[in-house]
Formats: C-alpha cells, structure tokens, sequence
C-alpha cells in the first residue's frame, strides 16, 4: 500500500469511528470512559468536569467560614453536613474527570494557575449569618437546575454522578432557604438581614448560568453532543420562575423592578444582567478571586505530607503483595 493509500483508509476509518459515536449519541446511548470519542469531545467535558468539580471546592470556602459562627448547634450540624457533602461532590467529579485520561495533579495545576476557571458566585464574600441562607436557597437552588438537565449528560461517569449529587443538593437548598424562613419570622433587624442577602445574591445567581445563549461558544457544540441538554438562557429562565414564587412565600423581594409575569411566555421577564460585572469576575477581578484562590493553594500545599504519606502507604502495601506472590 502506498502512504498515500495509508492515509486515506485510515481517514476513512476514523471517519466511521465518528458516524459510529454520532449515532451512539442519536440513540442516547451513555458514552464510556474506555469507548472511542472524539478527541474535542474528550476535551470540552475535562472542561466542564473539572470546572464544575473546581466550583464544588471552592465554593464551600464562603460556607466554611461561618461554621465556627453558626447561632446554634443544628445549624452547626446542618452546614458542616452540608460543606461536608460539596466536598465530596469535587471528590467525585474529579474522580470522574479522570476517566478521561487525565491526572489529579493537573488538573489541581490547571486550578492554581488559572487555567481552569470555577463558577463566579464563589467569589463574592459571605458577610451575615443570613448569607448561608442565600447560597443554599438560591446557589444550591440554580446548581439543581443545571445539574438535574446534566443528569441526562451523554457521558455516563458524569451523569450518573449528576444523579446522586442532585440529591443532595435537594437537601442544601431546604436548609438554605428554612434559614431565611426563620429570619423572615423574626424581628425586623433579621427580616432586613435576610433581604440585604437577597439583595447581595441575586444577581450573581443569575449569572452563574453563564452567558446569554448567543454570547455563549460552547453550547451549540455541547447541545449536539448532549453535553448540556439546555441552553443557559433556557435554565436562567427555569431558576427565575421557581425562585420568585418562593422569595414571595417568605415576604421577600426580588431585587429587579422590570420583573414582570409575561402570560404569553407563561414566565417571568427580568431585568438586565451587569454581563461587564461577570466578565470581571470570571477574569479574576471579583471581591474574593485572590483570597480564594489563596486558600486553594496553601490547602494544597499543607496537604503535601498527606499525599506523601499515602502514597508511601501504597508503595509498601504493593511490595508486601509482591514479595507474597514470590
Ligand atoms: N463562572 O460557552 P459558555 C455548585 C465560562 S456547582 C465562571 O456558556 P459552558 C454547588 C465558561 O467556563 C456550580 N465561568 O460555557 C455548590 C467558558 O469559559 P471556558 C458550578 C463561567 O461551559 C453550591 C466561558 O465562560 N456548576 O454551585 C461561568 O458551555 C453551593 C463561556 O461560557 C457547574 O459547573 C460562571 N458562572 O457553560 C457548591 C455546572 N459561566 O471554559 C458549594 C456544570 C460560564 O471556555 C456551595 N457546568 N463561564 O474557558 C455547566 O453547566 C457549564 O459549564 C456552564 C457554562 C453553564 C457553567
């Protein structure tokens, strides 16, 4: 065979392995860590895996600063289950991330040096016990909405970990709302601390959605790869007409004075998004980006006899079984 006959049967043949996967994902058949991908598909998902893992850590930071401050100690109980379970949400994804040939090291390289972004919400400061109320009501409440659609992602380790993880966000954004149930109860001074939180958390909830759908590069690609099974604008929609009628159970009021039930869309029309706000956050110039990533970094770094530790354990463990099968 000449090579230029090499090269053609061998596009010839990596064009079927493509028809092959396209139809895999017609048929909604789970994609497996081991099945033959496109190389861009394996890409966009350590991407989006591993920005969502980096998001799950970092964002139990804010949380994490009021569990020595909780005003009792179910609430102490409750937050630390909570920030327990985030946590534990990183530790699968990243083990999921993995499955696609990557290592945990570099991705926590490509976190460090800000190659890897996590969602903008968690770099705006929690200031008030009722902060705790806002990010597990509204956070925790727009993570659902994204990650239940995720649930029917293409690629199984990431979907079936969207299953479980959903669950336990269901529980975070009841405790997180109950929180401002109870303030709004209280006396004035806790009804305008759960509004002030309000105030301070709405808008950024908004925009961890991302980017309007057409200021948005990767959804048209991860919409045909069923990576995302809806649009950002699509799920912002889908968070604003759950959330309202909720802040107006409580008594509380949504920051927006051009939100407006449209009967014809038979949802709610809000006002502008401040898109130059989260661009600022996303590049690193938000309230919080230098001291979050500091605490990522030194946590890293303080961990080092741990992993040391680990890894030696393991070594010795591998020789032991050795020298046995000798
Ligand atoms: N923040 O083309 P698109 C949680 C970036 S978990 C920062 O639309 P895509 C649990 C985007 O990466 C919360 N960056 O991108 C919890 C892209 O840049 P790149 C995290 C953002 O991927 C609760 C560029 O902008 N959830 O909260 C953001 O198709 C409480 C262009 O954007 C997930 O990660 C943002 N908000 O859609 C934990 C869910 N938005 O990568 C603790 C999975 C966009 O090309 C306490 N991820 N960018 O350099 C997704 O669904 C998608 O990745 C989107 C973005 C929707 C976030």
């Amino acid at each position: 065979m000449s090579e230029a006959q090499i090269k053609d049967s061998r596009t010839e043949h990596s064009r079927s392995l493509e028809a092959q996967f396209e139809a895999r994902i017609a048929r909604d058949e789970k994609i497996e860590p081991k099945d033959w991908m496109p190389e861009k598909y394996r890409k966009t998902h350590i991407r989006q895996m591993s920005q969502h893992a980096h998001s799950e850590i970092v964002g139990a930071l804010p949380e994490g600063n009021w569990i020595t401050r909780a005003p009792s100690l179910r609430r102490k109980v409750a937050l630390l289950a909570k920030i327990q379970d985030e946590i534990g949400h990183g530790l699968y994804l990243y083990s999921a991330t993995e499955t696609l040939g990557i290592t945990r090291n570099e991705l926590f390289e490509q976190l460090h040096t800000g190659k890897a972004k996590y969602s903008s919400i968690f770099n705006y400061p929690a200031v008030t016990w009722a902060d705790m109320g806002a990010i597990g009501w509204l956070v925790d409440g727009a993570a659902i909405i994204n990650q239940v659609a995720l649930c029917g992602a293409s690629f199984g380790p990431y979907a079936r970990a969207m299953v479980r993880i959903c669950k336990e966000e269901s529980f975070h954004q009841r405790q997180g709302y109950e929180i401002l149930l109870t303030l709004t109860k209280g006396t004035q001074e806790q009804k305008d601390m759960a509004q002030d939180a309000l105030n301070r958390w709405w808008w950024p909830s908004l925009m961890m959605f991302g980017p309007t759908d057409d200021e948005s590069p990767n959804t048209a690609q991860s919409m045909k790869w069923k990576l995302k099974r809806k649009t950002n604008d699509e799920l912002r929609q889908q968070f604003v007409d759950q959330t309202v009628p909720q802040a107006e159970l409580i008594g509380l009021t949504i920051p927006d004075s051009d939100l407006k039930w449209n009967e014809t869309k038979k949802g709610y029309n809000f006002g502008d998004i401040n898109w130059d706000e989260f661009w600022q956050v996303v590049k690193g110039h938000g309230p919080c980006n230098k001291e979050r990533m500091k605490a990522r970094i030194s946590a890293w770094n303080k961990g080092q006899w741990v992993r040391d530790a680990a890894m030696a354990h393991a070594e010795k463990q591998q020789s032991k079984n050795l020298n046995k099968a000798v």
